[in-house]
């Protein structure tokens, strides 16, 4: 599929690929129909028009002066055989910005043209190369900082999500055609697909579409990382467990209550996943307005959580408030409770404090102290990559882009209506309106119906040189 009209295809782009500022290496990509021939112009060494596709060279580069910039090497891909599938020439030069500046001064006076961000990318797409979602997915795993965020990102580049969603389309496609079957034989009464047969298809089609669509909340966390508030008492070890778990004294840890007044977030990677910590001000009654503030925000953190570490001092009874007010969370936020300072309590109090907490929670007993012995921090490092590894579940196809959820949820709607309107004995002529409906949803996440302004949006997020 080609989406030609939605690109200026007839220009030559150029930009740096590699980081911006010095390195030991740049690599600087050239993309269009005069990509080879303009290469050529400001290059000493083997004409490259005259190469194989996926050959290098070494030779040199000159500036737009005609003067002898650096030595490099020259990579060229012929059409269709490379990323955006034009003629690509790849020039790796020494790192200096001087150089990189020149050599794009020097491309431009022959004609080339600074590429816009994401151009490489949004014209493997129009060439039919990817297609919208694995496009997106490229800036992914550029953008992924962690195995788990990595993971997600490449199955998305690699098709896991297209063909996931292209089974769907066909499933639907099998329904609507079942439908019009119906529809083109009514007069002679006779029934082919019973409704109670493609009302068992819509149910296992909407079924899909829901864990996708619900799948983005997990998808989110695990791509920005995985929210984790800590919250509890004044006093009860919140601080101290941050700095443990950081493994530096990052947040103010004292005996006087009160003493976190603003949230705390920093991140930290564990297993494969990244968690986001954030160290909240302890809860509790009080006058001070600034503590008042502090306090909601400590609620807030506590609403946007996947993961909760309710840390309590075990010398001091429960907030039952607070644990009440934690047990109507939504089931997929997961409670653990820190039963903090055993150094200061027996391990039968322990036992029996464990059993005083609903099922719901986890229990870690704990001395948050620096000197705390090593295993039960890493019982704790467990429980939360065992979370994290609940979240993800058992597939690698998870939503993490917000378009994308909302493309889902049109879709959700009107697969509501089709199984609705089958289970009502509605006109099969609704039904197979609404059926095209979440047709058309679906198709949006891979661009199959583009839309200039979406696809501006999207590759604009990209870097220049991508
Ligand atoms: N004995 C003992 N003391 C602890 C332990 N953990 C923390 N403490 C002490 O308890 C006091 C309070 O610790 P913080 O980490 O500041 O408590 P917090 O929950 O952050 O308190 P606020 O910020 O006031 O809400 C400090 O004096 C800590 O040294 C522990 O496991 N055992
Ligand atoms: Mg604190």
């Amino acid at each position: 599929m080609e989406h030609s009209a939605l690109t200026n295809a007839n220009d030559t782009i150029c930009a740096i690929s590699t980081p911006a500022g010095v390195g030991g290496i740049a690599v600087c990509r050239i993309s269009g129909p005069n990509a080879i021939s303009i290469a050529d112009s400001i290059w000493h060494g083997r004409k490259l028009s005259d190469t194989d596709s996926h050959t290098a060279h070494l030779g040199e580069v000159i500036d737009s002066l005609g003067q002898p910039l650096d030595q490099a090497v020259a990579t060229t891909f012929r059409s269709p055989r490379s990323f955006t599938g034009e003629d690509v020439v790849e020039i790796a030069v020494h790192g200096s910005r001087f150089v990189q500046r020149e050599l794009l001064n020097a491309l431009i006076s022959a004609g080339a043209r600074l590429a816009e961000p994401g151009e490489f990318t949004r014209r493997a797409f129009a060439s039919g190369r990817f297609d919208l979602a694995e496009a997106e997915a490229v800036a992914d795993v550029i953008a992924s900082e962690s195995r788990a965020a990595h993971r997600i990102a490449l199955n998305q580049m690699k098709g896991g999500f297209s063909r996931r969603l292209l089974e769907l389309r066909q499933s639907l496609v099998e329904l609507v055609s079942l439908m019009e079957l119906e529809l083109d034989f009514s007069e002679e009464d006779v029934e082919f697909a019973s409704r109670e047969k493609l009302t068992l298809l819509a149910q296992e089609i909407l079924a899909e579409v829901s864990r996708l669509h619900n799948s983005f909340a997990a998808g989110t966390a695990i791509k920005d990382g995985i929210p984790v508030a800590i919250v509890g008492d004044t006093n009860a070890g919140k601080s101290s467990l941050l700095n443990l778990i950081l493994g530096d004294d990052r947040a103010i840890v004292s005996d006087i209550h009160g003493t976190t007044r603003d949230t705390i977030e920093e991140t930290i990677d564990i297993g494969d996943y990244r968690f986001r910590f954030i160290d909240t001000a302890g809860l509790r009654h009080t006058d001070d307005r600034i503590e008042q503030i502090g306090i909601s925000r400590s609620i807030d953190a506590l609403n946007r959580a996947s993961i909760i570490l309710m840390v309590s001092d075990v010398t001091q009874p429960f907030n039952a408030e607070l644990i009440d007010r934690l047990t109507q969370l939504p089931q997929q936020v997961a409670l653990v409770a820190i039963l903090n300072k055993i150094d200061l309590s027996t391990a039968d109090d322990i036992a029996q404090r464990t059993q005083q907490l609903p099922a719901r929670f986890t229990t870690l007993p704990l001395c948050a102290l620096s000197h705390a012995a090593d295993n039960q921090l890493e019982a704790l490092r467990n429980a939360l990559v065992n979370i994290a590894d609940c979240e993800a579940g058992t597939t690698d196809i998870l939503v993490t882009n917000a378009r994308h959820a909302e493309a889902l949820g049109l879709a959700r709607e009107s697969l509501q209506r089709v199984l609705h309107g089958l289970e009502n004995g509605i006109s099969g002529d609704f039904v197979s309106q609404d059926i095209r409906e979440t047709l058309h949803h679906l198709a949006t996440i891979t661009g199959e119906i583009p839309s200039t302004e979406i696809l501006s949006t999207i590759f604009s997020r990209f870097c220049i040189g991508k």
